[in-house]
């Protein structure tokens, strides 16, 4: 009896529970950050088996992540902070310079290319939510031309 219940409870314990989504992120990075500045982002491609959001993401070396938009507001491109990013059932959901990115605020130090940044994503889908572990890896992107200004 106590055995039956002890591996019962290992298997609940290593496999995803039945409700969960299945999501799949490929192509994660950041982008390395310059001397002196506080904030960088992070980009990915999520697919999902089932309609999804992507609530919101944390990491164990970054203090704040927050999901933003990025896009044009007549001809000045703005970010802004968004609830949630939809994952609909089976399409690809790319998070991208100049759209959708993680931002990484209050950056302790600076980070460098072939970092590897641990992020977690919190994911709901059917009124439930899940998380999924992502590794990104730091890229250097050339030039300051490229870089993220922040306006609220
Ligand atoms: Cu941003």
């Amino acid at each position: 009896m106590k055995a039956t219940f002890a591996a019962a409870f290992l298997m609940g314990a290593v496999s995803l529970p039945a409700w969960a989504a299945e999501i799949s992120v490929t192509d994660a990075w950041v982008r390395a950050s310059m001397p002196g500045q506080k904030v960088s982002g992070a980009y990915m491609k999520i697919q999902s088996d089932a309609d999804a959001r992507l609530l919101g993401a944390s990491s164990s070396a970054i203090p704040r992540v927050e999901v933003h938009e990025m896009k044009m507001d007549g001809d000045v491109m703005r970010m802004r902070e968004v609830k949630a990013i939809d994952l609909p059932k089976g399409k690809t959901v790319s998070l991208e310079p100049g759209g959708f990115h993680l931002m990484l605020m209050n950056l302790p130090k600076p980070i460098v290319a072939g970092d590897v940044i641990p992020l977690v994503l919190t994911v709901e889908s059917d009124g439930k939510q899940q998380t999924v572990e992502v590794r990104a890896e730091a890229r250097a992107m050339g030039g300051g031309a490229m870089q993220h200004q922040h306006r609220h």
